[in-house]
């Protein structure tokens, strides 16, 4: 496997409780390397563009009140098998099922608050990090 980039949000939950630097710590012990990074306060546009996929959801009106509630940090991370490797530190979307040591049983509160956002796929990948930065955002 190449190197490859993935998307990652650290969420309203962790950046109220100041837990950038601890969250980055674990992603980059895991060897990935922050390429690009900005912290923003998410419009609801843009949240419910992110988020389209989720749109007939019960929890949707929840997931974009609570995206933009507080700043969330956008980054692009990069590494050998990014995608793949940034989930599985990410831990499961239930912080109640994550493995241990990963940043969703360390720090996250609940299934909607749960502190990080990883892409799924290299094709969800490349098209979050373009909804996100230009290219001269990132510099590998
Ligand atoms: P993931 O973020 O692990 O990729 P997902 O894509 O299925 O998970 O869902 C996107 C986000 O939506 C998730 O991080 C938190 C929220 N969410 C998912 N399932 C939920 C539920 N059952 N109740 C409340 N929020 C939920
Ligand atoms: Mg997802």
């Amino acid at each position: 496997m190449a190197i490859q980039r993935t998307f990652s949000i650290i969420k309203p939950d962790a950046t109220n409780r100041n837990l950038t630097g601890k969250i980055n710590a674990v992603f980059e012990d895991a060897g990935l390397r922050i390429v690009a990074q900005k912290r923003v306060r998410m419009t609801a546009a843009q949240a419910e563009g992110f988020y389209a996929e989720h749109s007939e959801r019960p929890f949707f009106g929840e997931l974009v009140e609570f995206m933009t509630s507080a700043p969330v940090v956008l980054q692009v991370l990069q590494g050998e098998n990014a995608v793949l490797k940034h989930r599985e530190v990410m831990g499961a979307t239930n912080p109640a099922e994550a493995a241990e040591g990963t940043v969703r049983k360390l720090f996250a509160q609940s299934i909607g608050e749960n502190s990080v956002h990883g892409s799924d796929s290299a094709e969800s990948a490349a098209r979050e990090i373009n909804y996100f930065f230009r290219p001269e955002e990132i510099v590998g």
